[in-house]
C-alpha cells in the first residue's frame, strides 16, 4: 500500500523516475500490474483533474503528470499485453479531431491487445477523413473513438455522419468512450456501443464480434 501511495504521489508530482522506480518496487513486492494501474496510476490522474478544477494545477502541471503516467503505462505494458496470440479481430482506434487526450485511449488499446485483438492506433486529433482512410487501409471489425472534452464529443457524430457518406457504416461496428461520453450520447449519435472504462471496452468488443 505504501508503494502504491508513492506511485500515486509521483504521478501527481509529475515525477517520471519516481513512477517507474515505484512500479519496479511494487512489482518486486508481488503487487499485480492491474492493481498498480487502477489504484496508483488511474487514481492519480483523477487527483490531477481535481487539482486542475480547483485552480491549483494548470496545463503544464497536467502535462508533466500525464507524461509520468505514460511512462508508468509503458512500464506496465508488457505485463498487461499478452503476446503471440492469434488476433480475435481488428480495431482502428483514435482520439477525435480537436482532442489531444490520449491516456485513456492508450489504455483501451493496451487492454484490447492484451485480450488478443489487433489494434491500429491513429493517435490523437483524428479527423473523420483520416478515420475513413484507415478503414479503407486496414478493413477493421471495429472503429473506436475516444473524446475527453465536451467540445470534441460532437466530432464523434461528425465522424459517424461522414461514415454514412461512404459504404463503411454497415461494415464496421463503432464504439465510443471517454470521460464526458455516456451510453445515452452513444445511442443518440448512432454508435453501436459505449464503454465507461478500458476493461469494459474489451467486454463490449467481444460482445459486438460474437
Ligand atoms: Co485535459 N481536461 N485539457 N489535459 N485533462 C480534462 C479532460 C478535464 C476534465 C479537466 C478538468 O477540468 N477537470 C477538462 C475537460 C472539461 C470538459 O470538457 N468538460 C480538460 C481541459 C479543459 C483541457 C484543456 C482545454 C485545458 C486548457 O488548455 N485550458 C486542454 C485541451 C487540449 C486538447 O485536447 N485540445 C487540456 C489538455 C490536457 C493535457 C494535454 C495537459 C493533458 C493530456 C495529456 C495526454 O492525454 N497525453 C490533460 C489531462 C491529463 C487531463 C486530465 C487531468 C486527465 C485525463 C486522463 O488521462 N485521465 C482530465 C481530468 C480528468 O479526467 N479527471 C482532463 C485518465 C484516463 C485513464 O481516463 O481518459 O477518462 P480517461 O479514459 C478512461 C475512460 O474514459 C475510458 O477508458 C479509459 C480507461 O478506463 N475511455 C474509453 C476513454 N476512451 C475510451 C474509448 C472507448 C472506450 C472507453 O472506446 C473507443
Amino acid at each position: 500500500p505504501d508503494t502504491l501511495t508513492a506511485i500515486f504521489q509521483a504521478v501527481v508530482d509529475g515525477n517520471t523516475r519516481g513512477v517507474v522506480e515505484g512500479i519496479d518496487r511494487a512489482l518486486d513486492h508481488g503487487i499485480d500490474a492491474e492493481v498498480i494501474l487502477n489504484q496508483a496510476l488511474i487514481g492519480a490522474m483523477g487527483e490531477v483533474g481535481r487539482l486542475f478544477e480547483e485552480g491549483e494545477y494548470f496545463v503544464p502541471e497536467m502535462l508533466v503528470a500525464a507524461r509520468a503516467m505514460q511512462a508508468g503505462l509503458s512500464r506496465l505494458r508488457p505485463l498487461l499485453v499478452a503476446q503471440g496470440v492469434q488476433p480475435l479481430g481488428k480495431i482502428v482506434l483514435g482520439t477525435v479531431k480537436g482532442d489531444l487526450h490520449d491516456i485513456g485511449k492508450n489504455l483501451v488499446g493496451m487492454m484490447l491487445e492484451g485480450a488478443g485483438f489487433q489494434v491500429i492506433d491513429l493517435g490523437t486529433d483524428v479527423a473523420p477523413e483520416k478515420f475513413i482512410a484507415a478503414l479503407e487501409e486496414h478493413k477493421p471489425d471495429i472503429l473506436g473513438m475516444s473524446a475527453l472534452l465536451t467540445t470534441t464529443m460532437s466530432n464523434m457524430k461528425l465522424t459517424l455522419d461522414a461514415l454514412k457518406q461512404t459504404n463503411w457504416r454497415d461494415r464496421v461496428r463503432v464504439i465510443v468512450g471517454g470521460a464526458p461520453v455516456t451510453e445515452a450520447f452513444a445511442q443518440q449519435i448512432g454508435a453501436d456501443g459505449y464503454a465507461p472504462d478500458a476493461s469494459r471496452a474489451v467486454t463490449l468488443v467481444k460482445r459486438l464480434l460474437q
